[in-house]
């Protein structure tokens, strides 16, 4: 652990270790479920990803045996509410500023779904750069069994991944994906057995926290761009970018490296 405060305790475990950014999802008797101060803490933890230099990469995941069941309904009981709810405030205060968090952030994060990752939850994990997914996980997009649609970019990211047919499919009917089909589909990197989930997301998470900081972020930023330019505009865009990289000390260090047959150490500049 290096320097900044910790949170061992609270709605999202905090650990700062060699560089990678653990934050870890923590009502696990409600299988991880938004409240509002699960979402205040992961935000915080996600600009602290933004504003912290000893920050190089995210792993996100969830204790106990979910990942995430989106929104904790538990907070929503109509028949304790005085009117309809603005469910659109809940999303403009806290789902959207976190997706933005995620996607905007100039460093990787990856995803660790260890357990059922369901409406809210699902699209959270789908906003991350990569997703390992336990075997026994499971995605939900399981909006339409209360009566909403999908929401945290979902109704984004599922049909640019999936494409339309399946995408409708999965929001229409809230059917469990599994982790396997999941990967067999582009949705999710890979799966893994349960039982190595956490240890190969934080061998690869402390391989990208060792990266080339600033290069890994502009790719993550430019792949992102591609899906709304030309090809004209992302031609610019990677010059722009790799002029900007071609300036890093990581791309000496790199080079240098190469030159000298060993291993570089990049320090994120
Ligand atoms: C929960 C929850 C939960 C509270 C399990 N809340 N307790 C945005 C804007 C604003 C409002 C509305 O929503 C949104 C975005 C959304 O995310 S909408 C979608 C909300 N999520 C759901 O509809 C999923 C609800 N949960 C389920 O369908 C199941 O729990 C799944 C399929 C996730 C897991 O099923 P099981 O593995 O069979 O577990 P379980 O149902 O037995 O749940 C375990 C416990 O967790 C249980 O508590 P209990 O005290 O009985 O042990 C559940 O009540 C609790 N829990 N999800 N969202």
């Amino acid at each position: 652990m290096q320097g900044q405060a910790e949170a061992g305790h609270g709605p999202v475990l905090v650990q700062l270790d060699h560089g990678v950014l653990h934050l870890t999802l923590n009502r696990p008797d409600k299988l991880n479920s938004f409240n509002q101060e699960m979402h205040l803490a992961l935000r915080a933890g996600f600009e602290r990803a933004h504003a912290d230099p000893a920050v190089r990469a995210v792993l996100l995941t969830g204790a106990g045996r979910g990942f995430c069941a989106g929104q904790d309904l538990g907070d929503r009981d109509p028949s304790k509410q005085d009117g309809p709810p603005d469910l659109g405030q809940t999303l403009e205060n806290f789902y959207n500023p976190l997706v933005r968090l995620i996607r905007s952030l100039p460093k990787p994060v990856i995803c660790a779904v260890n357990g059922v990752a369901a409406g809210a939850g699902a699209n959270v994990a789908l906003a991350c750069d990569i997703v390992i997914a336990a075997k026994s996980a499971r995605f939900i997009q399981a909006f339409s069994k209360i009566g909403l649609i999908p929401d945290a970019g979902g109704s984004w990211s599922l049909p640019r991944i999936l494409g339309e047919p399946r995408a409708k499919a999965l929001a229409l009917t809230a059917e469990p994906l599994d982790a396997e089909t999941a990967a067999q589909w582009g949705l999710i990197w890979k799966w893994v057995g349960d039982d190595h989930l956490q240890e190969e997301a934080t061998a690869l998470a402390q391989r990208l926290a060792d990266g080339p900081t600033q290069a890994l972020g502009m790719t993550k930023l430019a792949i992102q761009d591609a899906a709304s330019q030309p090809l004209d505009a992302q031609l610019d865009l990677e010059r722009d970018l790799q002029r900007r990289a071609g300036r890093s000390a990581d791309y000496a260090e790199g080079v240098s490296a190469f030159l000298q047959k060993r291993k570089p150490e990049f320090k994120g500049q």
